[in-house]
């Protein structure tokens, strides 16, 4: 069961959002981190805004979630969206640091973990990102395995992103997911994809080809009253993929250039993100982009189903 926000929570819905919750109009969650530590200025606030145009089109509202200055916010005017894309110390905030954003009155950019738990607390289903967190390569050392997948495990939001991203162990990321539970299905294939290429070489756990499916896959959990979130997998477009063979050589560079710069902790994955835009050039910023868009459509046209 999903807790409700205590009246005493400083938050701030958008004025479009409101007026959504009001009219039980279908809304689709997304995240900041992907703004303020995932994509450069001005790149990051282009994709923000055509993200929530794609949103709107289809006939869903889009709530960009973030803490700004300690206030939870869920849906941004286009002013603040805008100045979060130019924020250059926006906290970068998962499940471990929410509240302490909120409390120490910080600005902080949600990760997958943070937005699934505002969103559920908003009573928002639905939330499209690029790729998810996961088991990093050598996690069985290092132990850094993302609190995106246990957020998955236990709440309850639909995640539409792009596979996970090839700069993870895949296979340890996908065992974890069994482990807790969370159905993971590839949107219209049967491999699981690997964020900036449609293919990971592994075979995904389920596959359904509609929205429609999906919204009746979700709605027979509820009847059987199993809660936890649902990871969905949308290959991205064909015409704006990186083969994985290509994406290998840019990714073992970063990864050494991480390990000789003693990276570590949550500044992995923002690092390995920025090293591998300089490496292609920008055009992993251009895959990462179509790629959260088409993740946007598929988002809102489940949130849309959700309502039928
Ligand atoms: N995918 C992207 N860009 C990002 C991220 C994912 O294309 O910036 C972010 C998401 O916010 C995700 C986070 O939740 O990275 C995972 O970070 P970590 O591995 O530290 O949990
Ligand atoms: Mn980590």
């Amino acid at each position: 069961m999903t807790k409700p926000i205590s009246p005493d929570l400083p938050i701030s819905y958008s004025k479009e959002v409101a007026a959504a919750k009001q009219r039980g109009a279908p809304i689709v969650a997304l995240e900041s981190t992907i703004i303020t530590h995932g994509m450069p200025y001005p790149g990051n606030i282009e994709m923000a805004r055509s993200v929530e145009a794609i949103i709107r089109e289809e006939g869903a509202v889009p709530a960009t979630i973030a803490v700004i200055h300690g206030t939870l916010h869920i849906g941004l005017e286009p002013a603040e969206l805008e100045s979060l894309a130019q924020t250059t110390d926006a906290m970068k905030v998962s499940r471990a640091d929410l509240a302490f954003a909120i409390a120490e009155r910080r600005t902080g950019a949600t990760t997958v973990a943070a937005t699934m738990i505002a969103a559920a607390r908003a009573g928002i289903k639905v939330f499209a990102t690029g790729g998810i967190g996961g088991v990093h390569r050598g996690g069985e050392q290092s132990f850094d395995i993302s609190a995106d997948l246990e957020e998955l495990a236990r709440t309850g939001v639909i995640v539409v992103c792009a596979g996970a991203k090839a700069i993870l162990d895949i296979p340890k990321t996908l065992e974890v997911l069994e482990t807790r539970g969370v159905p993971v299905v590839t949107y219209g294939a049967t491999q699981f994809p690997a964020f900036w290429s449609r293919e990971s070489g592994l075979p995904s756990p389920l596959t359904l080809n509609s929205p429609a499916a999906i919204a009746n896959f979700q709605k027979t959990r509820d009847q059987l009253g199993i809660d936890g979130g649902m990871l969905i997998a949308n290959p991205v477009p064909e015409a704006d993929e990186i083969p994985g063979g290509e994406m290998e050589i840019y990714i073992e560079r970063a990864l050494d250039s991480a390990e000789r710069d003693e990276i570590t902790g949550k500044a992995v994955t923002p690092y390995l993100l920025g090293t591998i835009f300089d490496l292609t050039e920008g055009r992993s910023l251009k895959t990462n982009i179509a790629l959260v868009e088409n993740n946007a459509r598929l988002a809102a046209e489940i949130a849309v189903a959700l309502t039928d």
